[in-house]
């Protein structure tokens, strides 16, 4: 059920110039501000819209063509920016929208304008990238239409695929992000959307080849995807045209985009049913009257029957739907030669002194500096702008040389998957690892044989305990974020920033004096280092930093603790009635106060005889 029937009606002007090169300019002025909508039925929400509308405008271009984009926030009580997702912004860093990384937040009735060319074909999305705003409704498709795509079909059509939220993200953030949550279980979606809305139905027609884009543009919750009687043939990943390959099943994670072409049958007796299922391997709990399967159809004939599916996809085996990292790409790009730099991360989830679950890259959990990084870059002295340590020390910050080849190998130590997104490129997929039960790092000196040609894409799913290698070329210069695409592990902390070639940066842009007044309105310096210091680039006091980490020997258990005493303390009690000390450390027990004390919860002193005479441990 759709917020509004009518099409989404861009109100101001979508302009078309038609220049010498046949490139178009094609502008878009977004007002964006809250709207109602109810698109599973189940319940009325507010919604960031665009122009009044929601679902949003879709952006729909043909390669070459310049997209201008006039952003207006019309939201009273949040800050807002767009993210072009996939975009390579060659030569526009400045227009790749993630706020505190290539620009300022812009401010409740704040502009800005993005403004960048596409030279890129294929299927890709726009998101807010600020305060885990997109999952709020803003996001929606972007297009590149190809004249001269590879492959014969008949009708090109996209879906989208998400997750949905009954609450805001506003709500819902400091529930999460809270020592209420030590486990840092991610909040669990009211139900999934199928382009926005359920139960639709596509009128196709028989005999027929359909090009179909599938992009999940969720905050959380990858999805399987398959048509009943229908054989899918992959010719697109993530803006990469691939060699063609038939898949039953695809897996589509958020921010993941495959095209399919498929051929409709040619007779119109029966409707044909597209399975969606949610993969509840990555949901803590499944709460009884959430519903994962969801079936939409292929329309041959409105009054021809359309039969429930026969769901057959098992969830808890990923081995079923179809592996991306043994695709080719079309245009056969080899192997990258061997790395010049080399990037290992760890990935680790896990509790810092307040008793919070953030989530890490090598122990870093990605703090925003004070001033966007892009600007400490432009502003900084030639002679210290390839120096890590400007960047400062918990944005975790890696200097590219232009052109070198880079290796980032990704290490997952935590049990759950991750789909890692890169801005500013495609990147090649060495090699990825199944799922194990134990972390299994990679191991340079006993691997197998790296994929040649390697499939590229900007999203790659690291499956739990398992790794990935990826290799890029620096040939874009510019800031570029590094991330898990799961809204909540990015609000966790699970980013580093790539500064790559900023000298040539520095040569080559200029950013528009709007995006200055954006970091005026809020107040944000757009010069110095990550501490905002613009004489000495190398004294980063101030700068913002990551909470402490728990002390040695403070255990899992230490925070159950608090967290029951905390919820007492909730519960009416007026204060902390303390549980579980007896099996606590000392020393655990003094940071249970010191952590109390920093969340200004009253609590009775503790009394160390209460500890020892229960005859806990002490370290
Ligand atoms: C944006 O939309 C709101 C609500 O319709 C309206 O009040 C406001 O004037 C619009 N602003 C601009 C700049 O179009
Ligand atoms: C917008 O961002 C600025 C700078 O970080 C911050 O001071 C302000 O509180 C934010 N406004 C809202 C509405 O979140
Ligand atoms: C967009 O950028 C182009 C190239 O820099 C420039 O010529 C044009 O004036 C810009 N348009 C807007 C609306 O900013
Ligand atoms: C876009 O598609 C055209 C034609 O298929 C191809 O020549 C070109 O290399 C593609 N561009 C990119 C950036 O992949
Ligand atoms: C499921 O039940 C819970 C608890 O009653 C309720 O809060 C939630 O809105 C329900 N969700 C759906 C999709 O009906
Ligand atoms: C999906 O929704 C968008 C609008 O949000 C629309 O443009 C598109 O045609 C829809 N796709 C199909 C297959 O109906
Ligand atoms: C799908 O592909 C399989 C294997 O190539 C083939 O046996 C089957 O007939 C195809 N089904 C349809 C509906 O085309
Ligand atoms: C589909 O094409 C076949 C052969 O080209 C033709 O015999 C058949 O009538 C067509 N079916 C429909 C429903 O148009
Ligand atoms: C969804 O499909 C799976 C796999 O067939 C099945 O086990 C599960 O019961 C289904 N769930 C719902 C809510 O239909
Ligand atoms: C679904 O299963 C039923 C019973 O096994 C079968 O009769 C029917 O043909 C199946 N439908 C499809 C589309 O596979
Ligand atoms: C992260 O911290 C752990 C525990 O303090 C330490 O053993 C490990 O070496 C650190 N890892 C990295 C990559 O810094
Ligand atoms: C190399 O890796 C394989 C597969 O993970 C493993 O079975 C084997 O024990 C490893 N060999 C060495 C020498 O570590
Ligand atoms: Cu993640």
């Amino acid at each position: 059920m759709k917020a509004s029937s009518a099409l989404p009606l861009l109100t101001a002007g979508l302009s078309l110039l038609v220049s010498s090169v046949s490139a178009a300019v094609r502008t878009y002025d977004f007002n964006v501000t809250w709207v109602n909508a109810n698109p599973d039925g189940l319940h009325e929400r507010q919604v960031v819209g665009i122009n009044g509308q929601w679902p949003l405008p879709v952006i729909e271009v043909d390669k070459g063509d310049r997209i201008i984009v006039n952003m207006h926030n019309g939201l009273p009580d949040r800050n807002a920016s767009i993210h072009f997702h996939g975009i390579f912004q060659n030569g526009s860093t400045e227009m790749d929208g993630p706020v505190m990384v290539t620009q300022c937040p812009v401010a409740p009735g704040g502009d800005i304008t993005y403004n960048f060319t596409v030279d890129q074909n294929g299927t890709y999305w726009y998101h807010s990238h600020v305060d885990s705003q997109y999952p709020d409704g803003y996001r929606q498709a972007l297009i590149v239409h190809d004249k001269t795509f590879p492959f014969d079909y008949d009708e090109d059509i996209f879906v989208t695929l998400s997750d949905w939220y009954h609450e805001t993200i506003e709500s819902i953030d400091p529930s999460f992000l809270s020592l209420y949550n030590p486990s840092g279980a991610e909040p669990i979606p009211d139900s999934f959307l199928f382009n926005d809305t359920q139960n639709s139905k596509i009128p196709v027609k028989p005999n027929t080849t359909y090009m179909l884009r599938i992009i999940n543009i969720g905050a959380f919750v990858a999805q399987y995807f398959y048509i009943e009687g229908h054989n899918m043939t992959i010719v697109e990943v993530d803006g990469v045209y691939t060699e063609p390959t038939p898949a039953d099943i695809l897996y589509v994670h958020v921010a993941q985009r495959y095209t399919v072409l498929f051929t409709t049958k040619d007779t119109t007796d029966t409707n044909y049913a597209i399975v969606t299922v949610a993969d509840s391997d990555l949901l803590d709990t499944i709460p009884p009257n959430l519903t994962l399967n969801h079936t939409n159809w292929l329309e041959y004939d409105s009054k021809a029957p359309f039969n429930e599916a026969n769901i057959t996809v098992d969830t808890s085996d990923d081995l079923d739907a179809f592996d991306d990292s043994t695709l080719i790409p079309y245009d056969h790009q080899e192997l990258l030669p061997d790395p010049d730099y080399e990037i290992t991360v760890n990935v680790s989830m896990n509790n810092l002194l307040n008793g919070i679950n953030y989530a890490f890259f090598n122990n870093i959990t990605y703090t925003a500096p004070k001033v966007p990084t892009l600007f400490t870059v432009m502003s900084a002295n030639e002679s210290v702008v390839e120096d890590d340590a400007i960047y400062g020390d918990f944005t975790h910050t890696f200097v590219l040389k232009h052109n070198e080849v880079v290796q980032l190998v990704v290490n997952n130590n935590d049990g759950g998957s991750h789909p890692f997104h890169l801005h500013g490129h495609t990147f090649q997929v060495l090699s990825r690892s199944p799922e194990y039960d134990d972390f299994t790092p990679f191991d340079p000196n006993n691997h197998t044989d790296f994929n040649d040609p390697p499939i590229r894409r900007d999203v790659l799913v690291a499956h739990p305990n398992g790794n990935f290698v990826i290799r890029f070329a620096a040939n874009n210069p510019g800031v570029w974020l590094f991330h898990c695409h799961i809204e909540w592990h990015l609000f966790q902390g699970l980013a580093l920033v790539l500064v790559e070639a900023p000298v040539q940066l520095q040569q080559t842009l200029q950013i528009p004096d709007d995006h200055y007044a954006v970091c005026d309105k809020v107040n944000v310096s757009s010069k110095g280092n990550a501490a905002g210091n613009s004489i000495d680039f190398f004294d980063l006091s101030g700068q913002n930093k990551q909470v402490p980490d728990l002390p040695n020997g403070f255990t899992a258990r230490g925070i159950v603790a608090l967290v029951f005493s905390c919820i007492s303390a909730f519960l009416g009690m007026g204060a902390i009635v303390w549980y579980g000390l007896s099996d606590l450390s000392l020393s655990e027990v003094r940071m249970l106060e010191h952590i109390a004390d920093d969340a200004g919860i009253e609590h009775e002193p503790i009394d160390p005889d209460d500890v020892s005479n229960h005859g806990g441990r002490d370290d």
